[in-house]
């Protein structure tokens, strides 16, 4: 009840859609304000699909309502529940304008780097990105990463795995600041440590630790593993991970014989080897999001 909101006080703008997946989609709208109306992002269900998917949005909203707010999450701001017989929930989120990380990687950030004259291969490879006329540096790559390890922090504090961690499920609020969002394949862990997922139906498998593969487990650890495909989607500038391989189960032969991705250009030896930890083979030898975001936040470069 407490966040209820009436159809009457939002619009869904339906010419303005921001994505879709395949049973959701999600709409630019708008909030009824008391002085003016503020821009917002609306969650729904395709129509006529099946019921396991409202609940899978309904359990959605759920975690959403249990994560309270923190910068690095993306801030519910309702949901309109008034159609549920009908089979119809709307999940009102804040409209985060930038879009999501992995397109700004392939796009914005590109193009702002097509745009420098040149830049030398060794700078590149030592020391990620030099600055742009719009002041795109490492730095923010580096910030980015730091902000998706407290956004998880809050996750695990919560109890909450998120299960579906990748670039595309971060949104930029502006350029310096991401927020998690998709809690769709998001459980509570309430009296355990890990959860056993029953199906396998559409998974995220490059983005999936080697024992959500193999047993699916989904764990803290499952998810660093995930952030750490996430880092190197961001020190790739929105490469898409394991680039021209297509699933087979020898995936999972490929993980178990150790081999894992390598080195994006954009990430320094260092964090390459940060990476690599969160894909580490025993998920307890991962670090934890509080380690990675102390890790990763020494390598702000300050001005000299
Ligand atoms: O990259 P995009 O434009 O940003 O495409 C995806 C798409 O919807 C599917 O998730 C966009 N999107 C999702 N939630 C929001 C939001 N709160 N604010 C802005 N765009 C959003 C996302």
């Amino acid at each position: 009840q407490e966040y209820e909101i009436k159809w009457k006080d939002f619009k869904i703008l339906e010419d303005q859609q921001l994505g879709e997946g395949e049973f959701g989609v999600v709409f630019k709208g708008e909030l009824s304000g008391s002085t003016s109306n503020e821009n917002i992002a609306i969650k729904t269900t395709k129509p006529k699909v099946d019921r396991t998917i409202l609940l899978a949005l309904m359990s959605e909203l759920k975690v959403m309502i249990h994560l309270e707010m923190h910068e690095n999450i993306v801030k519910l701001l309702g949901a309109c529940t008034e159609f549920l017989r009908e089979g119809r929930l709307y999940v009102l989120v804040e409209y985060c304008p930038l879009g999501s990380l992995d397109l700004y990687l392939r796009t914005t950030v590109r193009i702002k780097l097509d745009s420098l004259v040149a830049i030398p291969e060794r700078a590149i490879n030592n020391q990620e990105i030099p600055g742009t006329i719009d002041s795109l540096s490492s730095n923010d790559l580096v910030n980015w990463a730091v902000q998706i390890a407290r956004g998880m922090q809050h996750l695990q504090n919560k109890k909450i795995i998120h299960g579906d961690l990748a670039a595309r499920n971060v949104l930029l609020y502006s350029g310096n600041q991401v927020k998690i969002t998709d809690f769709g394949l998001s459980r509570q862990l309430l009296n355990y440590d890990s959860y056993v997922k029953q199906s396998q139906a559409m998974l995220p498998w490059r983005w999936l630790a080697i024992e959500t593969l193999k047993s699916m487990i989904f764990t803290h650890k499952s998810d660093v593993w995930s952030y750490g495909v996430t880092l190197w989607e961001i020190f790739s500038l929105g490469l898409i991970p394991y680039p021209g391989m297509t699933w087979t189960t020898e995936f999972v032969d490929y993980l178990e014989q150790n081999l894992r991705l390598s080195r994006p250009k954009y990430a320094s030896a260092e964090i390459y080897k940060i990476m690599m930890s969160c894909w580490e083979y025993e998920p307890d030898m991962r670090p934890d999001f509080r380690y990675l975001e102390d890790k990763l936040r020494a390598f702000f470069m300050f001005p000299s």
